[in-house]
C-alpha cells in the first residue's frame, strides 16, 4: 500500500495526518518546541544555507530531494515505509498472527519504552555533535555533518509521531521530555550512556558515526522486525537514511588512517604529530573508546527484558526472517560471554531467549570488524605495516558482565591498580584530546582541505568536491 506524501501542511507525512485533526494538531503544538529546542541545542555554526537531502517520499523510484536549504526551513516530516497489509508476525508467542495496527494493551509499557529509548538518543546525538561545524575540516565535511544532524532530528520526528499517535497523553508527555533531558545534563541526561559523552572533534565525530550509529543499525534492524506495524515501518524507513550515516563514518576514519599513514610512510616515523598527521596510537585509543561505549549500548549479556521484548513480539532479531530455527526458542540455548568463578573470561550457556543481546552484539561486531579491515588495506597499500585492531569485549565496559573487572584491549583481566595505571595506553588521556583538538581549525573554502585528513574520492550527489556544499553567513 503506497500513501503518497502530503507537502501541502505544515508537516511533510505520508500517514494521512491530515484526516486527524486532533493528532494533526497535537503535532503542530509540538512542532514550535522542536524549533525551539533546535535553536538551543542544534549546530552552532551560523549558516545561509546547506546542500541537504530531504526525505520525500518512501517509493522504490527516488525517496530524497537534494538542494541548497536554510537548515531552519528543512522539511522534517513523518515518512512510514509502504505497509504490507499481509504481514504477520515472525516471532515469539503470536508468531502467525497479523501484524498489530495498534498497540496491544498488555505491552503498552514495554513497547511505549523501546520508543522513548530509541527517540531519546536521536536528539541526543544532534546535541552531541552542535559545536563541530566550527571546526569542519572542509565543506564537503560540514556538510555531511548536518545531513546526519537534520536526519537524526527527523528520527526524532519519527519517534514522537508513534508517542503521539499510539500512546495518548503519556505519550505525548514522553514527547515534550524528549526535548528536556540533554546530552551530558547532570539533572536530566539522556538515558543511554554513550549519548552523554562528548563528541568534541572531528576524529571523535567519525568514530561516532562510525560505531554508534551502528548500534543504531542493529537496533532499529530489531525493531524493524516488530509485531507493532507503525514501529517496524518507521524503522525501515530510518534504515534508509541511516546507511549515509554510517558512510560518513566509515570513510572519514578511511581518509584520516590514509593521511596518517601517508606521512608515516613519507617521512618515516611513526610520530606525525610533528607533521601535522594525527598519530595511529591516537586513532586506535579513539576507537577503543567509542567501540567499547557502543558495546555497552546492547545491554547486558543476559537480560530478562530482551527475553520478554522478543517473546511478546516487540523486538526481533537482526535478520529475523532469514534465521532457521522456529523463531520462538523457548527450547534453545546460546553460549554467552561471561566471567568464571575465579573472575576469569569465558563463556556460559544460557537459555537463547536471555542471551539475545549477545546475539545482536555479535552480528554488529563482525560488522565492525568489515571497517577494521578496511583501513587496515589502506595502511597497508601505503606501506606501512602497523595495524589497527578491535579491542577485546571485556575491555572499558560499564554495562553487562565486564562492568565489574577490567581487561586490557587483548581481554586480560587486569587488577584495578594495575588498570589505572596503565589506561592511558588504551584509552585517549587529556594530552591526546588536546593535541587533536589542536588541529581542529576550520577549513571553510571551496575545495580546500585540512591536512590531517584526506580529501573524499567522490562528493555528494554526482558533485564534485570543490562545490558550494554549504553557503556560510
Ligand atoms: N546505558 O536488561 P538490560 C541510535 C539499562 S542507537 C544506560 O541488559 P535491555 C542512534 C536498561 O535500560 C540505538 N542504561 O538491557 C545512534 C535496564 O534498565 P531497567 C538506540 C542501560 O533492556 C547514533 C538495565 O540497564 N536504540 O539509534 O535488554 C545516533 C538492565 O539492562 C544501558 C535502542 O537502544 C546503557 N548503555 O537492553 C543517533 C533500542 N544498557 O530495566 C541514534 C531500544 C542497559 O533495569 N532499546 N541499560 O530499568 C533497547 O532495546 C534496550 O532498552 C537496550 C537495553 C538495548 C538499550
Amino acid at each position: 500500500m503506497t500513501s503518497a506524501a502530503d507537502y501541502t501542511g505544515k508537516i511533510p507525512n505520508n500517514v494521512h495526518l491530515h484526516e486527524d485533526r486532533r493528532l494533526q494538531r497535537a503535532l503542530e503544538s509540538w512542532q514550535p518546541n522542536f524549533m525551539h529546542w533546535w535553536d538551543a541545542m542544534g549546530p552552532t555554526l551560523p549558516t545561509e544555507d546547506v546542500y541537504l537531502r530531504t526525505a520525500v517520499n518512501v517509493g522504490r523510484q527516488g525517496w530524497a530531494h537534494f538542494g541548497h536549504v536554510a537548515m531552519r526551513d528543512y522539511r522534517w516530516g513523518i515518512f512510514l515505509a509502504e505497509r504490507n497489509p499481509d504481514r504477520r508476525i515472525a516471532f515469539g508467542e503470536h508468531k502467525g498472527e497479523p501484524a498489530w495496527q495498534k498497540v496491544p494493551g498488555e505491552y503498552r509499557a514495554e513497547l511505549q519504552r523501546l520508543i522513548v529509548v530509541q527517540g531519546d538518543t536521536e536528539p541526543a546525538s544532534v546535541e552531541q555533535q552542535r559545536n563541530l561545524g566550527a571546526t569542519a575540516p572542509s565543506l564537503y565535511d560540514l556538510r555531511n555533518l548536518f545531513q546526519v544532524n537534520v536526519e537524526e532530528g527527523r528520527h526524532l520526528w519519527a519517534m514522537v509521531y508513534l508517542l503521539h499517535a499510539y500512546f495518548g497523553r503519556e505519550g505525548r508527555t514522553e514527547a515534550e521530555e524528549l526535548l528536556h533531558r540533554s546530552s551530558g545534563s547532570t539533572d536530566a541526561p539522556r538515558i543511554l550512556g554513550a549519548f552523554n559523552e562528548e563528541t568534541p572533534d572531528w576524529l571523535s565525530f567519525f568514530m561516532f558515526t562510525y560505531f554508534t550509529d551502528r548500534d543504531g543499525k542493529y537496533q532499529l534492524g530489531t525493531l524493524k522486525e516488530s509485531g507493532f506495524d507503525p514501529l517496524s515501518r518507521t524503522a525501515e524507513f530510518m534504515l534508509k537514511e541511516e546507511a549515509h550515516h554510517m558512510f560518513v563514518g566509515t570513510t572519514g576514519i578511511d581518509r584520516i588512517v590514509e593521511r596518517t599513514g601517508q606521512l608515516m610512510v613519507v617521512h618515516d616515523t611513526d610520530e606525525v604529530a610533528a607533521c601535522g598527521g594525527i598519530p595511529l596510537d591516537v586513532i586506535q585509543k579513539y576507537l577503543n573508546f567509542q567501540y567499547s561505549v557502543s558495546l555497552d549500548l546492547f545491554g547486558g549479556e543476559t537480560s530478562t527484558n530482551v527475553a520478554n521484548y522478543f517473546t511478546a513480539g516487540l523486538k526481533g532479531r537482526w535478520s529475523e526472517e532469514r534465521r532457521r530455527d522456529d523463531h520462538k526458542l523457548t527450547s534453545e540455548s546460546i553460549m554467552v560471554d561471561a566471567l568464571t568463578d575465579e573472575g576469569q573470561i569465558g563463556q556460559a550457556e544460557v537459555a537463547a531467549l536471555v542471551g539475545l543481546n549477545t546475539d545482536l552484539r555479535r552480528e554488529y561486531i563482525s560488522d565492525c570488524q568489515t571497517g577494521l579491515t578496511r583501513w587496515n588495506r589502506i595502511l597497508a597499500d601505503v606501506g606501512t605495516d602497523r595495524r589497527l585492531t578491535l579491542p577485546h569485549v571485556a575491555f572499558n565496559r560499564k554495562v553487562g558482565v565486564f562492568a565489574g573487572i577490567e581487561a586490557t584491549p587483548d581481554g586480560t583481566p587486569v587488577p584495578a591498580a594495575e588498570w589505572e595505571r596503565r589506561k592511558s595506553e588504551w584509552l585517549p588521556t587529556d594530552v591526546d584530546k588536546t593535541y587533536v583538538r589542536s588541529l581542529m581549525h576550520p577549513v571553510h573554502e571551496r575545495g580546500k582541505i585540512a591536512a590531517w585528513i584526506a580529501p573524499p574520492r567522490n562528493g555528494i550527489n554526482g558533485k564534485p568536491f570543490d562545490y558550494d556544499y554549504v553557503h556560510l553567513v
